[in-house]
């Protein structure tokens, strides 16, 4: 009789902890965000805007473990970034990805490389 009495209690608890376990690994899968948005920065020019669309079209570089070179339109998330957008200028601007949306979130003018003439002026002698 005392043998039954403990086998049953340790069945008992053999399924408190697999239920325990069960419910900690739904409450980590409901915590979790459905998509985590990743940032990713990518270099290129401005080939069109398209405001009726809230797109603007970049020819992209390379943006690693993304996407190759390639020319795409972005759908932006705020219209007002079209705003900053010159076709022919070149941009830095920042996408949010999920695995539903692509957004472009950010966008500035990038000066041109290589180009000496249109070298920015040093901080220090901004203010003179
Ligand atoms: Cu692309």
């Amino acid at each position: 009789m005392p043998k039954a009495q403990r086998e049953r209690r340790t069945v008992g608890l053999k399924y408190c902890r697999s239920s325990l376990s069960l419910s900690l690994i739904l409450l980590a899968l409901s915590c979790q965000p459905p998509t985590p948005p990743e940032k990713l920065v990518g270099q290129g020019i401005v080939q069109k805007v398209v405001p009726a669309d809230r797109r603007v079209v970049i020819a992209h570089e390379d943006i690693p473990d993304f996407m190759r070179a390639m020319t795409m339109s972005f759908e932006v998330r705020d219209p007002a970034l079209l705003e900053k957008c010159t076709p022919g200028e070149r941009v830095r601007f920042t996408l949010e990805k999920t695995d539903q949306t692509l957004y472009l979130v950010e966008i500035e003018e990038e000066p041109a490389e290589g180009n000496s003439s249109r070298t920015p002026p040093e901080p220090s002698a901004r203010h003179e």
